[in-house]
């Protein structure tokens, strides 16, 4: 498995001399400032390799070259945005990079509501509370229907919490489900939320589906032809949020994806945090089922509450094996090894703000000490297993 660790290139406070001190070999970057649906140019894709190679490591994977969202929502004339997705891939490719990450989210990226939650004996972590969530859905956004997608503490917990709340925590609260979106656009305010969501009117899992059909038939073969492989990332939390569908959240929703391209140029990033939200996921399973179509891993644990909420782990603690799931990952390793094909990627996926992490305002779930902890201890997983082997 090749090390590597996502930045977020000028913008991001951790510098490249600082991540070639964590050991990772591989760079997982995006050209963020470029907007959605807009050619990624060669040259601007070639300064970036250059700067990422002149500190010693690699450009090994593209997270992400995002989607439109009218591709999401499969309106208007799609032509321009399907050629520029491949003008963008054709691009990488000349480049020397070949594995592009992206999601199908509708809207939203990776939702929580708390950027900043205790840890026990210290530090904090990323929290995903369905009260918060209720609240925000059903008192700051106005989404009565909502009140079905919850149980009903969560909903008595929700009104308690929004009585009681100030502007300062709406406004933080709103904030910290916003994060999700790295790059610097497209993130909302609630106004802009509201109009977005109408946007999805009408718009149900089966029509999302045939939307993803649609773009996975515009740009697989491209992909294939030029030896790339398009990774899809797992909706984060694995379910519906704000009414809108989801579909990228369990194995029978990736079953459904590798079959509707057969290619290798199609897919997974195998993210174990995202998948391991939903209780019904065998991550592990998930994993050996899918295994030769892994095109790149985020490995990261969380732990699950009764009532739908849950919170990022330790990446060794929490409700997923990770030696099992590591143990798969190797395995369909020493296979490609016999076919010549290159190891499977994976970074340390989030870690807790930990030690000088607090205070210094890296991305959310993307702090140094605390990936680089998360990176050490799944180093150590590797290694063990590999020498057993
Ligand atoms: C969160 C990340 C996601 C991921 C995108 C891929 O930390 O795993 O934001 O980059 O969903 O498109």
């Amino acid at each position: 498995m090749i090390e590597s660790w996502r930045w977020f290139g000028d913008h991001d406070r951790i510098t490249l001399p600082e991540i070639a001190q964590t050991g990772a070999r591989g760079i997982v970057t995006a050209l963020h400032d470029i907007p959605y649906g807009v050619v990624w140019p060669r040259q601007a894709i070639a300064a970036r390799r250059a700067q990422i190679m002149a500190a010693g490591f690699d450009w090994v994977v593209v997270e992400s070259l995002p989607i439109h969202e009218a591709i999401k929502r499969g309106e208007g004339d799609l032509a321009p945005l399907f050629s520029a997705y491949r003008q963008s891939m054709a691009n990488l490719a000349a480049e020397g990079i070949r594995t592009i990450c992206y999601n199908f989210m509708p809207l939203l990226d990776w939702t929580r509501t708390d950027l900043a939650a205790p840890v026990a004996r210290g530090g904090t972590c990323l929290r995903f509370s369905a009260p918060r969530m209720a609240a925000f859905e059903i008192h700051m956004l106005g989404r009565r229907e909502a009140e079905a997608d919850y149980p009903p503490e969560a909903l008595a917990a929700a009104a308690a919490w929004f009585q009681q709340a100030t502007e300062a925590d709406r406004q933080a609260l709103l904030h910290a489900i916003m994060s999700g979106l790295p790059g610097a656009f497209d993130r909302y305010d609630l106004a802009g939320l509201r109009k977005g969501l109408a946007g999805y009117a009408g718009i149900d899992a089966a029509t999302l589906r045939q939307n993803y059909k649609r773009f996975l038939d515009e740009v697989v073969p491209a992909a294939a032809d030029l030896g790339m492989a398009l990774c899809v990332h797992p909706d984060d939390p694995p379910r519906d949020i704000l009414g809108l569908p989801r579909i990228v959240s369990d194995a029978d929703d990736i079953a459904w994806i590798m079959a509707a391209a057969d290619s290798p140029a199609n897919g997974l990033t195998l993210c174990s945090g995202s998948l391991g939200a939903n209780p019904a996921n065998d991550v592990p399973a998930i994993a050996a089922r899918f295994a030769d179509r892994i095109a790149f891993a985020h490995l990261r644990n969380v732990r699950k509450e009764a009532d739908g909420s849950f919170e990022e782990a330790a990446h060794l603690e929490g409700d997923t094996d990770m030696v099992a799931l590591i143990e798969v990952l190797l395995g369909e390793d020493a296979r490609r090894v016999l076919q010549g094909r290159p190891p499977i990627p994976f970074r340390p996926d989030h870690g807790h703000e930990l030690l000088d992490d607090l205070g210094r305002g890296t991305h959310p779930g993307y702090p140094l000490i605390g990936r680089l902890r998360g990176l050490a201890e799944l180093r150590g997983v590797i290694a063990g297993l590999a020498h057993r082997r």
